[in-house]
C-alpha cells in the first residue's frame, strides 16, 4: 500500500497517455478490471488489523474513483475527436451542383392521351384497352360494317396472311372493338375510354400508316343525345382551356352510330395563323353517334333496355391543333431536336386519378 500513490499517478498517467478507446479500455482492464491493479490491492485489505484496513481503504477508494473518473473523462474525449475526425473525413459539400442528367422528354402523343384520360376520367370513365391486331368480326361485322362497305377493301386495310381455319386477321382500323368486347364482358352501365394505335393503309403528308385514336362509350338506362352533346362540349373546352369554346354538332354517317354528328369547335383562320375559341369558322374535331341499336344486340345487349353514346377523335390531329405541330410525319421521327421543342417535361404531366386503369378485354 505505500506506494499506492505511486501506482496511481502511474495509472493516470497511462490513462491520458491512452491514444485509442481501445488502449483505453486495455489501461481500464489492468487497473480496475478483476485482476486488476486496484482489484488485487482490494483484496489485500481482507488481511490487515481493523485500522490499518479503515485507512487503507479509504485511501484505495479515492485512488479507484479518481481512477474511474480520469478514465470516463478520457473516454469522452476519444470518442469526441472519433467523431470529429469521422465528420471530417465525410463532409459533404451540398453547394456543389449536381452532375449533368439528360433529361427525357414525354412525347406529345403520350401528353395528348394523358390529358384525354385525365379529362374523361374526371367525369367517371376508365380507360379499357385491347389487341392491335383483330378478327374481321370484332373490327367490322360487330359494327354493323357490310361486307362491301370501302373501309373492308384490301386496299384500305392491313390484313394478315389467313390462319389456320382460312380467316385473315387485320390490324384494326379503329379502337372500336374495344367497345364491342367491352359490352360483350360486362352488363352496362359502361363508361370507357379507349386510347391506342390504330392502323390504315394510308401513307401521304396528312396521313400515317399507323396513328392513334381515342374513342369512348357510354351504355346505361335512358342515355340519350343530351347526354352526348353535354360530355363532348365539357370535353372540347376542358382540352382547349377555352370556358366558351363554340361547339356544334353536324350530322353525320357512322354504320355504328344512329344518329351520327360531327363534333365542330369554334375558330378563325384569320391573319395566317389558326386560332381556336374565336371567329366565324369551325374545324372537326370529333366523330359521335348514338350506338346503332343493331350494335347494341350484335353485343347481347336489349336495345328496348339500353342506349348509349359514342365517340371517337384522332390524338394526332388534335395534338396538331392544341400544340401547333404542322407536320403529321415528325411525330414518328423520332428526331431528338424535335422532341426537346415539342415534347413534355414529365414532372408536367397531368394529374392522373387512381384506380383510373380498367382492364384489358
Ligand atoms: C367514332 C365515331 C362515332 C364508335 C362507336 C362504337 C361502338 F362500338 F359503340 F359502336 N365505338 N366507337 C364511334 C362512333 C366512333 O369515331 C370517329
Amino acid at each position: 500500500m505505500q506506494n499506492l500513490d505511486a501506482i496511481s499517478s502511474e495509472i493516470l498517467s497511462a490513462v491520458d497517455a491512452a491514444e485509442t478507446i481501445e488502449a483505453l479500455e486495455a489501461v481500464r482492464i489492468d487497473a480496475l478490471g478483476k485482476k486488476g491493479r486496484v482489484s488485487l490491492m482490494m483484496r489485500e485489505l481482507g488481511g490487515m488489523d481493523p485500522e490499518e484496513r479503515k485507512a487503507a481503504g479509504q485511501a484505495l477508494n479515492v485512488v479507484k474513483d479518481s481512477i474511474a473518473a480520469a478514465i470516463e473523462t478520457r473516454q469522452s474525449d476519444l470518442s469526441r475527436a472519433a467523431l470529429d475526425a469521422r465528420l471530417t473525413a465525410e463532409a459533404i459539400d451540398v453547394s456543389l451542383p449536381s452532375r449533368p442528367e439528360a433529361e427525357a422528354r414525354l412525347h406529345p402523343l403520350s401528353r395528348t392521351i394523358e390529358e384525354v384520360v385525365a379529362i374523361f376520367a374526371e367525369m367517371g370513365f376508365t380507360v379499357a384497352e385491347g389487341p392491335d391486331i383483330e378478327s374481321d368480326y370484332y373490327n367490322f361485322t360487330a359494327l354493323n360494317i357490310p361486307e362491301e362497305h370501302p373501309a373492308r377493301q384490301e386496299h384500305d386495310t392491313f390484313y394478315l396472311p389467313p390462319d389456320g381455319d382460312g380467316r385473315r386477321k387485320v390490324l384494326r382500323t379503329h379502337t372500336s372493338p374495344v367497345q364491342i368486347r367491352t359490352m360483350e364482358a360486362v352488363e352496362p352501365p359502361v363508361r370507357i375510354i379507349v386510347p391506342g394505335r390504330t392502323y390504315r393503309s394510308d401513307h401521304d403528308a396528312t396521313h400515317s400508316p399507323m396513328f392513334h385514336q381515342c374513342e369512348g362509350l357510354v351504355i346505361g338506362d335512358g342515355i340519350h343525345m343530351g347526354h352526348l352533346k353535354g360530355c363532348l362540349i365539357d370535353f372540347c373546352r376542358a382540352f382547349f382551356g377555352v370556358d366558351d369554346l363554340p361547339v356544334r354538332f353536324r350530322p353525320s354517317y357512322f354504320p355504328f352510330t344512329e344518329p351520327s354528328a360531327e363534333v365542330d369547335i369554334g375558330c378563325t383562320r384569320d391573319g395566317g395563323g389558326l386560332k381556336i375559341g374565336a371567329g366565324d369558322d369551325w374545324l372537326e374535331i370529333l366523330g359521335s353517334g348514338m350506338v346503332n341499336p343493331r350494335v347494341l344486340a350484335n353485343c347481347g345487349y336489349d336495345p328496348e333496355k339500353y342506349q348509349g353514346f359514342a365517340f371517337g377523335m384522332g390524338i394526332e390531329r388534335i395534338a396538331m391543333l392544341k400544340y401547333g405541330i404542322p407536320d403529321l410525319r415528325t411525330f414518328y421521327d423520332s428526331d431528338l431536336r424535335w422532341m426537346r421543342h415539342y415534347g413534355f417535361l414529365p414532372f408536367d404531366a397531368p394529374s392522373i386519378h387512381a384506380g383510373l386503369v380498367g382492364g384489358t378485354v
